[in-house]
């Protein structure tokens, strides 16, 4: 490993051999940082500078993640766990080794317990599918809470619907907070499963995760934990949370799209049944049946995303030189900045007033329809969501059928903030005055 005079380290890729820059230990340096994303330097409708703040819709990526993908495809292409020439090793080695960057990543015990999936939505179905279909029964209740992206919600109605359980939800307050005496009340010796958000990409509420599981385990109910906003924002350990299932998203933290994690616990893995059938999840086929390989590979069928989990793991790195003490820290620096400026603006409600929150900040703006002010902002150059952002039952409890988002990460600027509160002191205007 070299360092240069700004910080940034230079280390070998173990696989391919070739070089991955690594910010420095002086990284948290806001320009420097956005160095190493050039997207956030584009221009958007005639010149705009962009300010990106749809974060947690998806990341940027870093250059770092980029090269790493670059990296693979020129210099280590092949399929894993098959073939034993050179490459075919290269390539195996980089893919594992992407997965034990996840595993520490998340302090998880072993690579055993690292599934690699496309994403939260695909690791949530694989535990509704693989053990929900073995081990939920008629009348067994499933405990989720009112504040679940459809992705935390759908599966668990099919598999409810199929078995003849029952959902139950915990409600959300209006501060934006879950009813906590209510989910204890919810906890009865039928729950077989808790499955819930640990930060709300709606709200923002960062529930408190680690107490919920140890209540839910206290009854003997299995717990997943959907990381989608946590695990890239702040330091998130399952060894710390304590959950059976963690889920999240690659895209999310800086990686590629179609890559994701389901951490499980090996006990639970090791007992349920595969997710698909085909290549690599056998150990050995006859006309007539299969045995399974061991975990992870027995929830791997077919080729793998091995680029996704090589720019995972850069990801992975690239995020750990930073420190996640320190992304979740300026995030938070950030978080307030937006809440207290967007509030100055007169008829701008924000949803979700949780004391510990992340830095999606959800918002309406009087007289403005969210779709409205995304596109009016987006001409400004301000990247912001706008819509039911697949929480649908929870926008409803609100009485809302859509709101705009920013949503934020390390990389922003106070200034881009600026630019999102001036973008929609100016939609106000036209759409009160009709001018621009
Ligand atoms: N869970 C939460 C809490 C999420 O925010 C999302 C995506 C998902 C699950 C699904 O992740 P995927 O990678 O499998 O699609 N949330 C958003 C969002 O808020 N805007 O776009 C996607």
């Amino acid at each position: 490993m070299t360092t240069d005079p700004a910080g940034c380290k230079t280390i070998g890729c173990s696989a391919c051999g070739d070089r991955i820059v690594l910010p420095g230990s002086r990284a948290m340096d806001p320009m420097k940082i956005r160095g190493d994303f050039p997207i956030l330097n584009v221009q958007v409708h005639d010149g705009k500078p962009l300010a990106y703040l749809d974060n947690a819709a998806t990341t940027q990526k870093s250059s770092s993640v980029v090269c790493a993908l670059c990296d693979y495809y020129q210099f280590c292409n092949a399929n894993v766990h098959r073939s034993l020439h050179y490459l075919a090793e290269q390539a195996t080695r980089a893919f594992e080794r992407g997965r034990e960057r996840v595993a520490a990543f998340i302090q998880a015990p072993g690579v055993r317990n690292i599934v690699f999936t496309r994403g939260t939505t695909e690791s949530i179905n694989l535990v509704a599918h693989s053990w929900g279909r073995k081990f939920i029964r008629p009348g067994d209740e499933i405990v989720l809470t009112e504040m679940e992206h459809h992705s935390n919600l759908v599966p668990w109605q099919l598999l409810a619907k199929e078995k003849g359980a029952v959902l139950r939800f915990v409600p959300v307050l209006e501060d934006g907070t879950l009813d906590q005496d209510a989910y204890r009340k919810l906890l009865t010796p039928k729950v077989k499963l808790v499955a819930f958000v640990h930060v709300s990409n709606v709200l923002g509420t960062v529930n408190p995760a680690k107490e919920m599981v140890a209540a839910a385990r206290a009854i003997g109910a299995v717990t997943l934990v959907d990381g989608a906003q946590s695990v890239p924002h702040q330091p998130v350990s399952v060894e710390d949370l304590g959950c059976d299932f963690l889920a999240f998203s690659g895209h999310k933290m800086l990686g590629p799209t179609g890559i994701g994690v389901l951490f499980g616990r090996d006990t639970l893995l090791e007992s349920m049944d595969p997710f698909m059938g085909g290549g690599e999840m056998i150990s050995r086929v006859t006309l007539e049946e299969s045995t399974w390989a061991d975990v992870p590979q027995k929830f791997e069928a077919g080729t793998p995303h091995i680029s996704g989990a090589v720019g995972l793991g850069a990801a992975t790195d690239y995020l750990t030189e930073l420190g996640m003490d320190k992304v979740h820290a300026r995030e938070q620096e950030l978080t307030k900045i937006t809440i207290e400026a967007l509030s100055a603006v007169p008829g701008v409600r924000i949803f979700g007033r949780a004391p510990e929150r992340s830095g999606a900040v959800s918002f309406e703006v009087e007289g403005v329809h969210p779709h409205d002010l995304a596109q009016f902002a987006d001409r400004e150059g301000v990247a912001i969501r706008a819509g039911h952002m697949c929480a649908q039952p929870l926008l409803r409890k609100f009485g809302l059928p859509a709101v705009a988002r920013a949503s934020l990460y390390f990389y922003n600027l106070p200034e881009e903030i600026e630019r999102l509160v001036h973008a929609v002191r100016k939609a106000k205007e036209f759409f009160a005055h009709g001018t621009r």
